[in-house]
């Protein structure tokens, strides 16, 4: 039984648990190939509202997103064109 709340449910993973937790995107960008690309767009990604994190692999072109809610693709898309980089079809 869950003592901190009384629930009653010993099912440590509960829905509201789960929902609470950071939502994980992975988008692929093209054209960046060093680490001054990886912060510019690690920089504008990071501005969307609700972005919690941005982790950026130049090698993979693959930008990994940690955000309160689902982000709209087309914000993405925007501020990866800001950095001047494009973001490659899903
Ligand atoms: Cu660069």
């Amino acid at each position: 039984m869950c003592t901190n709340c009384s629930c009653g449910t010993e099912d440590k993973t509960a829905d509201v648990q789960i929902e609470s937790q950071p939502v994980v995107a992975t988008y692929s960008v093209t054209g960046m190939t060093c680490g001054h690309c990886a912060s510019s767009v690690s920089e504008q990604v990071g501005r969307i509202e609700g972005v919690a994190g941005v982790e950026v692999d130049v090698t993979t072109g693959m930008v990994t997103v940690r955000s309160s809610a689902p982000l709209d693709r087309e914000a993405v898309q925007a501020a990866v064109d800001e950095a001047g980089y494009e973001l490659a079809p899903a």
